[in-house]
This record gives structure tokens, sequence and C-alpha cells, in this order.
């Protein structure tokens, strides 16, 4: 028999109903076979030092390779865990790529040497960048399924544009495609496996969900996360889903139920669900042991059940291939992947000079002149050469939350790529109701009457679930869309912490540039609101400037809202924007409407009030309170003070303040937020370390007590900083 052994796979060459083919079968078991065979040098490495980690798909091979045979490569979309090596074998990521990530080679393409092994990325065969966090995936790929049908709705949004994001991300899209997201079954307790379900059900979305359940979370068994033990009984009941509970260790079983699965999410039907059981034949990964807590019996009885030396008994059983040419290509495969281990070994090493590349967006800065048509809205008053084109100011004096919902109006106008939702950002609760009510458009009515212009499918209401709305984004996002969601109150970001810090900031570092997740996060933020109290008041801005490949802004004023958020959305970064709840219609820092291409890059801080005695740094509602401290300050005591407000925390204007430093030698950094370990301190430390001979007072801080807001106004005034606070520091750092 010839035995044509190849690397990659033709598209649909595996179709359902027909018998499957000698060579068909052969072609299962090669990509078993290889999987393992992969596993096994790894392991031999990892113990002869030469690699670093090792994480096995031992036992899960068959499985993995029905799913692969059962979808198409490159247009299909997968969003694989670290066992499912079997799968992307079967997509065509080759042995050598594989082993490359597994020395932490340059050349590796998942992630040049960024990643542990097994954490799979390729833009060409539509794999997205794996993270070692269990679970997030899922919600990545409901965002995925959700652009795509977006892009097949609306054709006309994948035409690239320039001027913004969408000039560095190609479109691709099909259909009647179908996401594939992978998970072991101890992960199925996490929240967020319920919020991948929720909405993909909602929306009877295209994602086949594949439970890889071998029985034990690292020592937890099934029975600690699933109660019952087995998760199909669980999610039975969840509306539109094709479930399928199968034996995981019989690939063509495995083969025949995935092409199920996707003939249901092709046809538009709904969502999957495949339970597969399958065997972790070696421990978790090789720092684990896992005779440490399973018995020898349960070991042996797995070890039965190997689903390749199952399919070899079978192979040779029902005389497809002789057990002599079987031992042939196995050797082969071991050959193969020796070779690739050989290889990947000589591989350069990544250069210590790149580390920084692809935190943030290497085509694209926010901090680029480009964004600065405000500089170009000055000019204008002076010379008449640019007022062309200057953006156009309108009407009279428009509150902070007017003019961001002008500039999300605007910006929607012109990107149609751009989708908003949250928790209560629609205007109608239901579509029916829509011409009828007045609409709601978000508890602070930022996002009212968008639903009214644009329609449901792109202004909507997610679940109260804030990790569903951030993970979705970033499937959005990773597809080429502009989700621009809102999470309704900072206080409540922190179920989102999870997919902000460990797969939206990252997503483009972690994958070398591959992928990008350039979605936007508005929020809320702050107190000063007389009664907010513990969970409406909270600050915490530095929580995520501590986060690389985030930007973050936090405007003072109406006109810098908006020529900010502009810069926010049509930049190709993932950016927090931070709304402060007091000022939303504050009569302090109103602005005319300074028409739909007012843009501020990030990182230009604002000259708010000149002084030569004391610098202030400050930003958000401190501004206007700092403002009046220095008003007092003149008065009263004759002390100049220089206000930099700051408005964008990550990047921030060093120049500005080093350059006022310099001027005054005398700062103070002010914000809303606890004093201890809060922005303030990383700009204090810098003043310190680089402008020590420039200061001729210690550098002062100013922000709330170390404590949370309480209710009673007579404690919030105590506990936040007031322009009293800020004088009080002013008039002592001007006795040095
Ligand atoms: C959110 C999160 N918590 C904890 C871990 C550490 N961890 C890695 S794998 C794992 C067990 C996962 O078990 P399961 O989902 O059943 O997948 P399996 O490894 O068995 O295939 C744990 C706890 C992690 N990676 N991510
Ligand atoms: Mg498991």
């Amino acid at each position: 028999m010839g035995l044509a052994i190849t690397s990659a796979r033709a598209a649909g060459s595996f179709s359902a109903g027909d018998e499957l083919t000698a060579q068909q079968l052969l072609e299962i078991y090669r990509l078993m076979y290889l999987s393992r065979a992969l596993d096994d040098r790894e392991i031999l490495l990892k113990r002869q030092q030469k690699i670093f980690f090792q994480v096995s798909g031992a036992g899960h091979e068959a499985l993995q390779v029905g799913a692969a045979l059962a979808l198409k490569t490159g247009y299909d979309w997968f969003f694989p865990y670290y066992r499912d090596r079997a799968l992307c074998l079967g997509l065509g990521f080759t042995p050598y790529n594989m082993m490359l990530q597994a020395v932490g080679a340059a050349a590796d393409p998942s992630s040049g040497g960024r990643q542990m092994p097994m954490h799979w990325s390729s833009r060409a065969l539509h794999i997205v960048s794996t993270s070692s966090s269990t679970t997030t995936q899922l919600l990545h790929a409901v965002g995925c399924a959700e652009a795509g049908r977006f892009f097949t709705r609306h054709p006309e949004a994948a035409a690239s544009a320039g001027g913004d994001y969408r000039a560095f991300h190609d479109v691709d899209f099909h259909g009647d495609e179908v996401v594939l997201a992978c998970v072991g079954e101890g992960s199925t307790s996490q929240g967020e496996f319920w919020e991948a379900l929720n909405t993909a059900s909602n929306q009877k979305l295209p994602v086949i969900f594949c439970i890889e359940d071998n029985g034990y979370a690292i020592s937890v068994p099934v029975e600690v996360n699933t109660p019952g033990g087995n998760i199909s009984r669980l999610v039975a009941n969840f509306p539109h889903f094709h479930f399928a509970e199968i034996d995981g260790n019989d690939p063509v079983v495995c083969l025949r139920t995935f092409q199920e699965a996707a003939a249901h999410c092709r046809a538009g039907r709904g969502p999957a669900l495949v339970h597969g059981h399958c065997v972790r034949l070696y421990s978790h990964s090789l720092s684990d042991d896992d005779k440490l807590y399973r018995s020898a019996a349960e070991r042996e009885a797995d070890a039965l059940r190997d689903p390749i030396a199952r399919m070899r008994t079978r192979l040779v059983g029902d005389g497809v291939i002789a057990s002599g040419e079987l031992d042939e290509l196995e050797r082969s495969m071991q050959q193969e992947a020796a070779h690739a281990a050989d290889r990947a070994l000589e591989a350069p090493l990544p250069s210590v000079s790149g580390i920084k590349t692809h935190v943030y967006s290497e085509d694209l800065d926010p901090a680029h002149a480009a964004f600065a048509t405000e500089q170009i809205q000055t000019a204008s008053r002076t010379n008449g050469a640019t007022a062309a084109v200057a953006p156009k100011a309108a009407g009279g004096p428009r509150t902070m939350a007017e003019l961001i919902n002008a500039c999300l109006r605007d910006e929607m106008r012109r990107d149609p790529r751009i989708v908003i939702y949250g928790e209560d950002v629609a205007d109608a609760s239901r579509d029916t109701a829509l011409a009828e009510v007045k609409g709601k458009g978000g508890v602070f009515k930022l996002t009212a009457g968008l639903q009214t212009e644009f329609g449901s499918e792109r202004v909507f209401n997610s679940p109260l679930a804030e990790a569903n709305i951030v993970g979705r984004a970033i499937g959005y996002a990773v597809r080429g869309m502009k989700p621009v969601v809102e999470i309704q109150f900072f206080d409540y970001i922190w179920p989102a912490m999870h997919q902000i810090h460990n797969e939206l900031s990252v997503m483009r570092w972690r994958s070398n540039g591959e992928w990008a997740a350039p979605a936007v996060i508005r929020v809320p933020i702050g107190g000063y609101l007389t009664g907010g109290a513990i969970y409406h008041s909270q600050s915490g801005e530095s929580i995520f400037t501590h986060i690389p490949g985030l930007r973050v802004a936090f405007p003072s004023n109406a006109l810098d809202a908006n020529g900010l958020l502009r810069t926010a959305i049509r930049c190709d970064d993932p950016v927090l924007f931070l709304e402060h709840k007091r000022l939303y219609r504050e009569t302090f820092g109103r602005a005319a409407y300074p028409g739909p291409e007012f843009a501020i890059p990030f990182g230009k801080a604002k000259v708010v009030r000149s002084g030569g005695d004391i610098t202030l740094v400050t930003y958000g509602a401190v501004v206007p309170r700092a403002l009046q401290a220095a008003q007092q300050a003149q008065r009263e005591h004759g002390i100049e003070v220089e206000i930099l407000d700051l408005r964008t925390l990550n990047p921030y204007d060093w120049e500005a303040i080093a350059a006022s430093v310099r001027k005054t030698n005398r700062v103070i950094v002010a914000h809303e937020d606890m004093l201890s370990w809060g922005y303030g301190a990383e700009i204090a430390a810098r003043i310190a370390d680089e402008l020590f001979g420039e200061l001729d007072a210690p550098v002062r801080r100013v922000g709330s007590m170390d404590t949370f807001v309480a209710y009673q106004p007579v404690l919030e005034d105590a506990i936040l900083p007031q322009p009293s606070t800020i004088l009080n520091a002013i008039v002592d750092l001007r006795r040095y």
C-alpha cells in the first residue's frame, strides 16, 4: 500500500457521509501518532534541559484529529487550548514550527519565543493566539463568531480604509464559517464558560465548544468541578445547541460527531457542544506527577483506553495495513519529530533588543501628530491657510456627556466596523419598542439615541457579565472590528480584569504582532457624588496603567473627552477610556461641539493654568479642584501654581512634566485615588530619579485617604482630596 504522508491537509477532504477510505484512516492515524511522537520528543528534550516546559496532548489525539478533519483550515476559526497539538497538526501546523516554540526560537511563528510550548497562533490557519488562562478563549470565540456574522450581513464594513486602525486589519470572512473553541472539563467551572454558552445560545452563533474531558484538572477530579460529574447533563437545557457526548478515544466517532456539529452550525441553527471522554495518559505536565494523587489501578485502566493503541489494533485487525508497515510508518513519524527537534535546536534565539516590540502597535501610534487636529484648530485661529481643514466648532456649550455621545455618533457614521454594547446601553429593551420609547442609552445616557440611529446589530445590550463584555470584544477585535464597549461602573470592572490583564492587553505581544485586540472600553469612574459610597465611587487607574499594552485615557473636560475618545477609537491599541461621572454634566469644562474630525493625540498634557512657583500635575476630577486651590493660593498667598492636566495616563507626557518642574523647581502630584501605591507614586519617583537636581523641595503627593469611599457626605468629603487639601499642600511646599 502506498502511504502518502503529507503535513498539510486539503480543506474538506474528509466529507461527511462517505465511508472512510484506507488512506483516510491512515491519515487519521498518522496525525495521532505524529502528535504523540512530538510529545515524546519534547519530553526527552525537557529531561535533557534543552527546553523549559512541556505539557502534552497524550490521550486527547482522537478527539482533536476528529475536530481538525471535520473543519476547514484557514476558513473556519480556531481557539485551541494548551493540549491541542493533534488539532493544530491536523490544521496544518508543522512539527518544526512546534519545536521552534518548544526551544523558544526567534522564528517560533506562534510567539517568537515569548510563550510556552503548545500556545498556538497562526494567522494563515485562523488559529488565534492561545493563553495559559483557562477558559478565556471561549468568549473570544463567541466574539469572533459574532464578527463573522456581522461581516456577512454587512460586507461593506470589511472594506479597508486609511487613516485609522482599519489600514492594518484585513478582513476575511465566509457566510458559513464555524468557530471551534476547546477546553478541558475542569475549566467548565469558570464563569466564562457559562457566559460564553449564554451568548452563543442567545444569538445562535456558529461556535462548536469542544470539552476534552480527561476526568482531571491537574489533580482535581471531575466530580469536584462538575456537580454530578457530567457537564453534558448540566448544559442540556441551553436552547439552540446541538449536543453530543461521545467516546473521545475513537477518532472515527469523533470525526463524524464534529461533522454533524459543523453542519448544525453552518446551517445557522445555533452552536454545538461536543463532550468527548478522553484520557490523560501522562501527568498534567512534566512539572506534575500523577502517581502522587491517582491510584495505580486507575492509571492502568486509562492506559488501556489509549486511543492510539486502539486505533492501531483496529487498522491491523481490519486489514487496513499490515503490522510491519505500520511499524515503518511509526518509525518515520518518530524520525520526523526528531528531525524537527534537531533543526529547531539549531535555530537562532530571539534578540534581547526586540523585547518591547509589539507591546503596542508598531504601525499606528496614538501619540502621533496625525491625531493632533487640536493643534490645527488652534493654528487656524491665527493662520487662515489651515482653516480649511480645521474642525468646526458649533453651537453652545455642551457637557462632557453630550460630547462623548457626539463622538460615538460621528465615529459610528464614519466607521461601519464599530459596534457598541454593554449593560443597558441600548435605547429600547426590546426592538419592538424602539419606535415607541424615548430610549435609555446607558445608565448615564452616554449612548442615548445610538441604537435608534444605527440599529440593533450595531448597538445592543449585553448580559450582566463584565468578562463576557470584554472577552467578546477581544474576539470582535481580532477579526478587524472595533468594539467600543461600556462597563457600567468602574466599581464593577473586576470580573473583566482577567480578560483585560491576561488577554486584551497582551494579545499583540504574545503573538509577536500577529494578532491584536484594539478594543475601546469606556468606563464611568470616580467619586465626589455625595452618596456614591463604596461601590459607585471607586478610582483605581494605576492598576490599569500597570498593564503593558493597554492605553489609559482620563479626560477632565468635554472637549478633551471628545478628542481623546476619537483617538481611542481610531488607534490600533486597546484603550481603557475613563470618564469621570462627576464631570459628565458639570458646568466646568463644557465646550462647543468641535466637529467630526476633532482629535487629540495621546500623551500630550495640557497646561490649564500657567505659573512659576509650583507645578501641579493632575487629571480627571481633581483638575477643577486644583484650579480652585490655585486661584486661592494666588489670592491669599501670592503663589503662582502651574497646573498640568495629563489627559492620558498611558502614555503620559513626561516632557511636559519635566519642562514645568525645571521652571518651578517644586511639584505636587494630585489625584483622587488613594495616596499609597497610586498613580502619583510613579510620577513622583520618576521626578525624584531624573529631576533631582532641579528640585528645591521634596516631591509632594495629594490623594485620597487609604480607605474606601463612604456614603455619608461628611465622611466622603474627608476621604477624598478637596480644594483645601490641595491648597494646604501648595502652601506647605512653598515654605521650602
Ligand atoms: C484561570 C486559570 N486558573 C488556573 C490555572 C492553572 N491550571 C492550568 S491547567 C489547570 C487544570 C485544567 O484542567 P482541565 O480544564 O480539565 O484541562 P486539562 O489540563 O485536564 O486538559 C489549572 C488549574 C490556569 N492556567 N488558569
Ligand atoms: Mg481535564
